[in-house]
């Protein structure tokens, strides 16, 4: 059994709704989520000219290996209408692998740690709430070092969290 974190976005569609749906979704079969975040609304990072996004961050419990959870999300982002489109572009949902135990994963279809989390105020301030001492497995670093170096992304924390 390995403990993941996923990140979730959306910024097309009732985006509460989405992220709702995605939570109810990933948690079942082989995935136990163990923790959710509060839901920050963010300044869209990478591609600046679209709608603000709700993030947020879950913990889970799995016995899927990585590709497995990959295909699973992958199959959850599918059935939310999710197309591919521009990258970095709008999406009605984005499920990520953040981190996979302490696995360094360097594959076609998968690079975990995420490559881009460590400078995502979007991401690291829901895992702040979660894991504020969890340490990335290539840098070294702790969630509350990285996330004190990117307070200048905005980001705002909504008052009502998601139930799984
Ligand atoms: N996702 C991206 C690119 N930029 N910006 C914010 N604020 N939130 C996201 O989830 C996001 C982004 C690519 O997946
Ligand atoms: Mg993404
Ligand atoms: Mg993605």
């Amino acid at each position: 059994m390995k403990t993941v974190y996923l990140g979730l976005g959306s910024n097309v569609g009732d985006r509460r709704a989405q992220l709702q749906n995605a939570l109810k979704a990933l948690n079942s079969g082989d995935v136990e989520v163990t923790g959710v975040s509060p839901v920050y609304e963010t300044e869209p990072q990478g591609l600046r000219e679209q709608p603000w996004f709700l993030n947020m961050v879950v913990e889970a419990h799995t016995s899927l290996f990585p590709l497995q959870l990959l295909t699973r999300i992958e199959e959850i982002e599918k059935q939310f209408g999710r197309r591919r489109m521009i990258p970095n572009g709008p999406r009605t949902l984005d499920i990520d692998i953040l981190l996979y135990g302490r696995a360094v994963i360097r594959s076609e279809r998968l690079v975990v740690p995420h490559p881009r989390y460590t400078e995502r105020r979007f991401v690291l301030a829901p895992l702040h709430d979660l894991a504020p001492d969890l340490r990335d497995p290539v840098n070294g670093k702790s969630i509350r070092e990285m996330l004190l170096a990117v307070a200048n992304q905005p980001i705002r924390r909504l008052a009502k969290s998601l139930q799984t």
